[in-house]
């Protein structure tokens, strides 16, 4: 059985040939890191979920397992809206919590891709006849204010330390959309990363298996499909560094041979070392991200951890109500 996905995103806010040209032109070239996420690209996304490796979404779910009760408790929403939801399977944990008290309950999924939304789907659809499903297609970035709001306390979620991928004044911008649209009875519930020891954040993008490698290098097939241009990702190494001075994760796309890609009817010409900036994966400490709540007018109301301090989801309320 399949369900309707309400779409909501322009194509035309998305990034043009030109932009992307001229972001493979700067000094630090970069790709934008939404683009990592097609049918393919969003599979291998769960994939690295269950790696060895890969803490945070075995971590978030322990603190799922734990506090749900809780979360729902102070909460009281009747709607769950979830922003770049993936696969749900964490959230999961949170919708069967919330069945137990409640007659009915509805989840909204939100992400770009559509893969992610049947995933989530297929993963909700049998678990009861109370909950409403509803899946949207569109850009958090973008396409927030679209978003259409009910009367009933909602409780919105931005899970996987996603707020991560963002650049600082991005995630400014970000949470202050949200806190704007909040009504005085919503709460958000925000996953994030902590700053922890170096090697096991660097364990977590360069799994033994080559999962993240392949995750990484997806993003210039889906670029060729969406622009028509000609990268060959045989010819590139994956590269994912954590910048102490900066707490992220940085990943990479390095040049191991000189290549030439067509673009405009011009040539970029990519030598051998040169890298690509695929995404950066920020990690926080209670102080950094206390201070971005507040640029963002949210107030933090409750934190919830795990044992090691490793991951913390925060539930957020919006101060300007
Ligand atoms: N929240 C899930 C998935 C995290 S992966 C978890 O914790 O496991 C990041 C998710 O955000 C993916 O499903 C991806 O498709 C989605 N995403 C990435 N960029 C997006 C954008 N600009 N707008 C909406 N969704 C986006
Ligand atoms: C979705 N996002 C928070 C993941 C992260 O950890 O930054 C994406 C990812 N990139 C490499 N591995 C996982």
């Amino acid at each position: 059985m399949s369900h309707d996905i309400k779409e909501i995103s322009n194509k035309e806010d998305s990034i043009s040939l030109k932009e992307l040209n001229l972001m493979l032109r700067k000094k630090q070239k970069s790709i934008p890191t939404k683009f990592l996420y097609d049918d393919l690209g969003s599979k291998l996304f769960e994939d690295i979920s269950n790696t060895e490796e890969y803490y945070l979404t075995r971590t978030e779910k322990k603190i799922l397992n734990n506090y749900s009760s809780s979360i729902l408790n102070v909460s009281g929403a009747k709607e769950l809206l979830e922003l770049g939801s993936g696969s749900s399977k964490k959230t999961k944990v949170l919708i069967l919590e919330a069945l137990k008290e409640k007659d009915n309950l509805t989840y909204i999924s939100f992400d770009i891709s559509t893969k992610a939304l049947k995933m989530s789907y297929n993963e909700l659809k049998n678990i009861s006849s109370k909950l409403d499903i509803k899946l949207v297609q569109g850009d958090f970035i973008n396409d927030i204010e679209k978003l259409q709001s009910t009367k009933e306390p909602r409780l919105y979620l931005f899970l996987g330390s996603t707020l991560g991928n963002f650049d600082n004044e991005t995630a400014i911008k970000f949470l202050t959309n949200i806190s704007q649209k909040m009504k005085k009875t919503d709460f958000l519930l925000l996953g994030i990363d902590k700053i922890k020891n170096k090697d096991v954040i660097k364990a977590a993008y360069n799994d033994k298996n080559g999962i993240t490698e392949k995750f990484n290098k997806n993003i210039l097939n889906v670029i060729n499909k969406e622009y028509n241009l000609n990268f060959q990702p045989d010819k590139f190494n994956h590269l994912a560094l954590y910048n102490e001075d900066k707490s992220q994760i940085e990943m990479y796309l390095k040049a191991n041979s000189k290549q030439k890609i067509d673009i405009l009817s011009e040539k970029i010409e990519i030598n051998s070392g040169d890298k690509i900036l695929t995404e950066i994966s920020r990690k926080f400490s209670d102080t950094s991200i206390n201070e971005i709540f507040e640029k963002s007018g949210l107030l933090s109301v409750k934190n919830f951890s795990d044992e090691k301090s490793y991951y913390s989801l925060y539930l957020l309320r919006s101060n300007q109500k």
